[in-house]
């Protein structure tokens, strides 16, 4: 076995230890565990939320199933989503187990107060943090189920220009908690033109009110030609203009999921007509597991630490705090009283010897 030093405590060895295999170990171990993955999407009320979130994650189960059971992925039409929904799917491909949650949440914007709304999505995130945070610490630590929020879809509406203040607040109150990903929701109502300066008036806007959105990695210098390239154009793509739809459409012999209008077929998967297979793409194929790290590394990291110093405060405050207060302020009075009473005591025995001394002299 050839050895070769490479500068200070490295030692190359020419022959076959055996680590290389340990991504194989590391997948072996992942694809037996399966993966999880929870897609959370908010915004205003009658943006498409729930449409789309259909779309998105069956899309790939339709193409396996016989056309005439179609009807029972994709029902006709979608209710007005009234508390948050929490739907699960469980996909496997080549052997490989993904378990997708996806979070609906009621829109905002036509209830007179919105804050109940914020509030309620912000507990919800916060709780299955706290979830979590609870069975880490717990006997069960192999087996937890991860539910916390990995990415959250902000749907922003295409009849504006731009952001609304409500967006703002919004996409404030959430983007140190979660991973914020902007969509234009009904991409469908905008031409190619209005696509292009809406995105740049949104994300002008989001960079003025400093609203922190997920960012996506930058990529090392020997990363995949294609990777890098495809990275680029998700980045270029920001805010993805998507289109929903739960309508089968047949085109030229395929059935496709598409909007039929009087004038022709807008094609949700067709790139020509939305950002809808791009965001699919980042979501499921590249990024899913750098937006599962960035919540575990900043979001969730954020939330523990919130929780561990209020808590070490509180208890200070409860117990020690307000008790040691005490126990000093009960010693010093009493150390007080015992001064005042050695004093009295030293004039006394003075007095005594005074008169001693006078009865003495006499
Ligand atoms: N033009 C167009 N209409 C859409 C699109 N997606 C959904 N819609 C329509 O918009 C309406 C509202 O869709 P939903 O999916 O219920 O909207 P939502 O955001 O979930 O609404 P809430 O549950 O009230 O928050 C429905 O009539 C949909 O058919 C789209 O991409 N383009
Ligand atoms: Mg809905």
């Amino acid at each position: 076995m050839s050895e070769g030093k490479e500068g200070r405590g490295r030692v190359r060895t020419g022959g076959y230890v055996g680590f290389a295999d340990l991504p194989n170990q590391v997948h072996r171990k992942s694809v037996k565990k399966g993966f999880e993955f929870t897609l959370m999407v908010v915004g205003e009320s009658g943006l498409g939320k729930s449409t789309l979130v259909n779309s998105l994650f069956l899309t790939d189960l339709y193409a396996k199933r016989a056309p005439n059971s179609a009807k029972d992925i994709f029902p006709d039409r979608i209710n007005k989503t009234v508390s948050i929904e929490t739907n699960c799917v469980e996909i496997e491909e080549k052997g490989v187990r993904l378990r997708l949650t996806v979070v609906d949440t009621p829109g905002f914007g036509d209830a007179l107060n919105n804050d109940k709304c914020e509030e309620s999505i912000i507990k919800y995130v916060a709780n299955q943090y706290e979830a979590y945070l609870q069975d880490e610490s717990g006997l069960n630590r192999r087996n937890i189920v991860d539910n916390r929020v990995h990415c959250c879809l902000y749907f922003i509406s295409p009849y504006g220009r731009g952001l609304k203040p409500i967006d703002i607040k919004f996409m404030r109150s959430l983007h140190d908690k979660v991973n914020i990903v902007p969509v234009i929701a009904k991409a469908d109502t905008l031409t190619k033109t209005e696509i292009r300066s809406l995105k740049a008036r949104i994300l002008e806007e989001i960079e003025e009110a400093s609203i922190r959105i997920y960012q996506f990695p930058e990529c090392d210098s020997d990363e995949d030609e294609d990777f890098v390239e495809m990275n680029k154009d998700l980045k270029e793509s920001l805010p993805f203009a998507v289109i929903g739809s739960n309508t089968f459409i047949v085109k030229e012999g395929n059935r496709v999921i598409g909007r039929q209008y009087p004038w022709g077929v807008v094609e949700v998967e067709n790139p020509e007509h939305s950002d809808f297979g791009k965001l699919r793409n980042m979501l499921i194929r590249t990024h899913m597991q750098d937006l599962k790290e960035v919540t575990r590394d900043v979001h969730y990291e954020n939330f523990r630490s919130q929780k561990l110093s209020y808590s070490t405060n509180t208890s200070i405050n409860e117990s020690t705090g307000p008790k040691v207060v005490d126990e000093t302020d009960k010693i010093i009075r009493e150390k007080d009283e015992e001064l005042k009473r050695m004093q009295r005591m030293v004039e006394q025995l003075t007095k005594q010897q005074n008169m001693l001394a006078a009865m003495q002299k006499q």
